[in-house]
Formats: structure tokens, C-alpha cells, sequence
């Protein structure tokens, strides 16, 4: 006689002891737990809707309560949790005139892309990074930061940070303890904010140029790129000088921040790029397996993402869940749409995931 294990009866015995002991068959529950059902969908933040929340917030919290004033960006597929994408953690921060936030550090990596105000800065390790709309910053992974307003209107930026990535993979550590040696000398104290360090636009002066390195600095910045700020009146020039030529079917005309010394992306982590779209321009969709968040810096246009078509205007901000058909469109006959994004795919591709096809 043979038992047979594939009766009903025995098979429930076996699930009920088999989970009693801390285990699922592999068997019979693969569709459950092989697919995420918790990531990220497309979704748009507009900015129409959001800079009221902006200034509110600036009116209703004080800087002293709030350390950052950032309204983070929530992906409806992500349950709740305040991420734009699985690895990304973006939002809109508002600093209005005279207010600092205070100096801190983590190991995720962060990064802010201006979009209102003059006088804005973030002070990354010492270098004092007084941004204009459309510059970049970099604070890569670990750097010391504070920000602050100079200016007399208010400042706003978009901050993206790979921080669900770092806390995904168990690595996300925080700090604010922060000391310097005061101005005349002596031993280090608790600071809450940076001296500058480092002269106000050494980044861009050592590295802004592209193609000419100077061998007599060699700054030690980790994998992430020398170069803090990346400025968009260079990016602008560039990206004008390029515009005739046919450019990518599906990017168009995208330029990479990369690291000046290496060539390879800003960070380990995340690439970020500008691209144009010229007026009229139609983009062929494609997919890949990285996400990418947006945010519009000039224009106003459409993307068919997967299936849906989601518009979108100036200073909006939204995103594109990993393996997901898109095709952007310049919804202008006569005025350029240019987009700033941040991607992971530099992560993926480092850990040997990274695919694309055409659709
Ligand atoms: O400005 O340093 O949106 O540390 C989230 C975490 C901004 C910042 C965020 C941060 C910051
Ligand atoms: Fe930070």
C-alpha cells in the first residue's frame, strides 16, 4: 500500500504543521510573495496644488519645531509610507528668508534641485552651495549638511534621497552630531551649524569645466562625484549646443551629471539627468527595470505611462515605476519641455538588474 500524500486531507495536515513550524510551501504559494504587490505606481505631485501647503507650512510651523521643512512625497502604492518610489524619498522643501536648518548627516544620499528663490544654499562638508533654479546639489552619502535662505524670498527645492534603499537594505543611520573647531582654534565642539570650509563655489570652479582635470587636487569623495553643484546655465548652453542633433528615440536630447573623475554616474546609487524635448517632440516608448522620478523644469507636456496618459506642467514632479512603458511628449508646438530626473538605475546596474527593451 502507498500513501498518498497529495490527498487533500494530508495536505492540509502538512500546511497547518508545516506553518505551526515557521514555514510555506514553496509549491503552492509562489504567485503570493514572487510578485511585489507594494510597489510604486505612476503618480503626479502638482505644484499648483502643492505651494499653498508650502507656504502654510512655512506659516504654521516654525523652523525651530520642523529642523527641515520638506512635505515628502507619498506614492499611493506604497501604503502610506512617505517614499516616491521603493528607493527613492523625495519632497518639496520650503526655507523662507533668514531661516538655517540645522547641520546632520546619513548614509543615504541626498540630493536638491532648485526651483524658487535666490539665496538659497546647502552647505555640503564645509562648501557653501548658494543654488539658482534649475542648479543640482550633491550631498552624497555621509556628508555633514545645513541649509539655509539668504535671500529675501522664499526658497523651494525638490530633495530626492535614496533613503528607502538604504533602510531596505538594513543600512540607514542618521546623525546630528556634528563638531568644529571654533573660529580662533582649539578643540572641537558641538556645532549646529558648518563654517564654510571650503571657498563658495569651489565644486563647480575645480570640476564644472568637464574634460579638464586639475591633477593637483584630489578630493576624497567616496564613490559619489567630486563635483557638488552642477549648475543649469552650463546645463542650458549644453543642452542648446546639442538640440540639432537626432538624439536618443526614446530620451531625446539627455544629458548625465556624471562624476567628473570616473565618468560614471553623480552616485553609486542614483543618475540624474536634464533632458530637452523639443518643441513637438513625440518620444517612442520603452521600459526598463529602474525607476525614475521627474520633476519639470520648464514646459508643459504628456507621458503615456502604462496605459494612462498623465500631464504634466512647470514645476511638477512625478514618477515612473520601474518596467513600465512610457513615452514622453512636448505638448508645445513652439516652446521647449525640459526635464530633470533621478533614476536608480545606477544601483541596479551595479548589482547586475538593470534591463530595458523597446515597446
Ligand atoms: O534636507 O537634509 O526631504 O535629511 C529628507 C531628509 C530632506 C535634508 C528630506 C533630509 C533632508
Ligand atoms: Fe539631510
Amino acid at each position: 500500500m502507498t500513501t498518498n500524500v497529495t490527498s487533500s486531507g494530508a495536505e492540509d495536515r502538512l500546511a497547518h504543521s508545516a506553518a505551526a513550524h515557521g514555514t510555506k510551501p514553496l509549491w503552492s504559494s509562489r504567485g503570493e510573495w514572487q510578485v511585489n504587490d507594494h510597489a510604486e505606481v505612476p503618480h503626479a505631485w502638482r505644484w499648483e496644488e502643492l505651494r499653498g501647503d508650502l507656504s502654510l507650512a512655512a506659516e504654521v510651523v516654525p523652523m525651530e519645531m520642523a529642523e527641515r521643512r520638506a512635505l515628502l512625497f507619498c506614492n499611493p502604492g506604497l501604503g502610506g509610507l512617505p517614499f516616491m518610489t521603493g528607493t527613492m524619498l523625495g519632497a518639496y522643501q520650503i526655507t523662507r528668508p533668514g531661516e538655517r536648518c540645522p547641520v546632520h548627516s546619513h548614509t543615504a544620499s541626498a540630493s536638491r534641485f532648485l526651483l524658487e528663490g535666490e539665496g538659497g544654499y546647502t552647505n555640503v562638508n564645509g562648501e557653501k552651495c548658494v543654488l539658482s533654479r534649475g542648479d543640482l546639489v550633491m550631498t552624497p552619502r555621509g556628508t555633514f549638511h545645513d541649509h539655509g535662505n539668504d535671500g529675501d524670498q522664499d526658497v523651494v527645492w525638490v530633495d530626492i534621497l535614496d533613503m528607502p534603499l538604504a533602510i531596505t537594505l538594513n543600512s540607514n543611520t542618521f546623525s546630528n552630531e556634528y563638531v568644529e573647531a571654533p573660529e580662533g582654534g582649539g578643540d572641537p565642539v558641538p556645532a549646529r551649524f558648518q563654517r564654510e570650509h571650503v571657498a563658495s563655489g569651489y565644486s563647480t570652479r575645480v570640476y564644472g569645466t568637464g574634460g579638464l582635470r586639475p591633477r593637483f587636487v584630489n578630493d576624497e569623495r567616496g564613490a559619489s562625484s567630486p563635483q557638488f553643484v552642477y549648475e543649469w546655465a552650463q546645463t542650458e548652453e549644453r543642452l542648446n549646443a546639442l538640440r540639432d542633433f537626432d538624439g536618443d528615440p526614446h530620451d531625446g536630447i539627455l544629458l548625465e551629471f556624471v562624476n567628473p573623475i570616473s565618468g560614471e554616474s553623480a552616485m553609486p546609487t542614483l543618475g540624474f539627468s536634464m533632458q530637452l524635448i523639443r518643441p513637438g517632440e513625440r518620444l517612442a516608448p520603452h521600459r526598463h527595470s529602474s525607476s525614475t522620478t521627474y520633476v519639470v523644469l520648464r514646459g508643459h507636456g504628456e507621458t503615456e505611462l502604462g496605459g494612462e496618459t498623465l500631464t504634466w506642467a512647470e514645476n511638477d514632479v512625478f514618477v515612473l515605476p520601474a518596467w513600465t512603458e512610457h513615452a514622453h511628449r512636448n505638448g508645445s508646438a513652439s516652446d521647449d519641455a525640459i526635464l530633470y530626473s533621478v533614476s536608480d538605475r545606477p544601483a541596479l546596474e551595479r548589482l547586475g538588474w538593470y534591463r530595458e527593451e523597446a515597446v
